[in-house]
């Protein structure tokens, strides 16, 4: 496959890309006249790019896929608060017939609509407290069976909580036993300060014993008095784990003094640990207790990405007890993203695909042959209709070709209206 005449983010001039066996083969400076070489036989495709614009694929590093495509039953989230998301779910769980399948099938059908815009990477968190395990099953078979299609890394997630629960350390320890990849936690919906605190320490004992990552959600709530983050970070930070780590949500942050927060930044970049916030599902579940002024209920994404730590924007929801809209498009996160962050001074536009890209990247723990467009790294690319960061958000470019592991995952024609002056 050969992409002729496309830019390449972040770098000058125009190229021509070519893979061959799941490889990217060669880039070079685009030349007018550069045609399909020979031995590339006759099954070789050619894009014209018309200048536009190809980059790593995107990342999703934050969704719920046991929960997608549920909203509305057995009925919807009317408060819109997470604590209603949480109870509607455990609703979900005890009164609908759970089935392997079905499961699959949403989770299946949520990756379409990612595919559709560009995501190849996807870190999802399945429910462990969900006793069947039928989500846990279902998440396990479905990263086997869409490996080299879009890879997917699981997140063993206490919903209820782990010390809350008599059974909650078994379930993540079973979870983990099944192949889970990440330890999840929830200390800010532990019944005590304690149990949080006793939480954060078994999630990293456990995370040592399996060599696994850690991603928490973590302080998901407008009380600028849970400050579990801190514990995280010192215990990330004690045991070397810090770039095997995330801290979810961290909405508590957008309700913190910036006195603790400066005293806070100190400890989070010595941790290495990484970010991951979620505007639109975060703009709709918090600040739902406040009057006016109303809280944003977001993490300080502009601070701590402007302080050189590492923060990625996802999803969180795709139509689910906890966020009724969401259509696998990350263009749309970020774009509430950087409203509510207010990073939409020219400086912070201009490279704002960063945050929908590398920096999940790097909260995934990417291999780094696995992402980049370099000769002889696995050729995953999207091509976007526009020229570079600020066009594709303002206009929401389609990918117009996602490609991974040099195949077509998803294809799309550009669309143009006709106005009539
Ligand atoms: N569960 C949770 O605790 N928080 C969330 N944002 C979602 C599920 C979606
Ligand atoms: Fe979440």
């Amino acid at each position: 496959m050969r992409i002729k005449n496309c830019r390449i983010r972040g770098r000058e001039g125009l190229y021509d890309v070519a893979c061959a066996d799941g490889k990217f083969t060669e880039i070079v400076q685009h030349k007018e006249d550069s045609k399909v070489a020979d031995d590339e036989g006759l099954n070789a495709e050619e894009f014209d790019a018309k200048g536009r614009m190809m980059m790593p694929p995107f990342v999703e590093p934050h969704i719920h896929l046991d929960c997608v495509l549920t909203a509305g039953i057995p009925h919807y989230n009317m408060s819109g608060t997470l604590f209603e998301g949480i109870s509607t779910w455990d609703e979900y769980k005890t009164t609908q017939p759970l089935a392997v399948s079905e499961i699959k099938e949403r989770a299946r059908a949520a990756l379409r609509l990612m595919a559709e815009h560009g995501v190849q990477f996807v870190r999802t968190h399945v429910d462990v407290t969900e006793t069947s395990f039928k989500g846990v099953c279902a998440l396990e078979e479905l990263k086997e069976e869409m490996k080299g299609i879009i890879e997917i890394q699981t997140i063993a997630f206490p919903q209820n909580g782990i010390i809350s629960l008599k059974n909650g350390r078994e379930l993540m320890i079973r979870a983990m036993d099944m192949g889970m990849d990440c330890v999840g936690g929830i200390p800010h919906y532990e019944y005590t300060r304690e149990y949080g605190l006793e939480s954060i320490k078994f999630i990293f004992d456990l995370a040592e014993k399996y060599d696994a990552c850690v991603d928490v959600h973590c302080d998901e709530i407008d009380d600028g008095q849970s400050r579990f983050l801190e514990v995280l970070a010192t215990t990330a930070w004690e045991r070397g784990w810090g770039e095997r780590t995330v801290a979810a949500h961290t909405c508590a942050m957008g309700s913190y003094n910036d006195a603790y927060c400066s005293k806070l930044f100190r400890l989070l970049k010595d941790s290495g640990i990484r970010f991951n916030s979620c505007p639109p599902a975060s703009t709709h579940l918090q600040g739902r207790i406040d009057t006016f002024p109303k809280r944003r209920g977001l993490t300080r994404i502009k601070e701590l990405t402007h302080a050189g730590m590492n923060v990625a924007l996802g999803q969180d929801s795709i139509s689910d007890p906890w966020y009724p809209l969401g259509v696998g498009n990350l263009l749309r996160v970020l774009e509430m993203g950087v409203h509510v962050a207010q990073m939409t001074g020219y400086e912070d536009l201009s490279h704002c695909l960063d945050l929908i890209s590398t920096n999940g990247a790097r909260n995934l723990c990417l291999k780094d042959s696995e992402y980049g467009i370099e000769t002889g790294k696995d050729a995953n690319f999207i091509l976007l209709d526009g020229k570079d960061d600020l066009e594709v958000l303002r206009f929401q470019s389609p990918v117009l070709l996602s490609v991974h592991n040099g195949k077509i995952i998803s294809r799309k024609e550009p669309v143009r209206a006709e106005v009539s002056f």
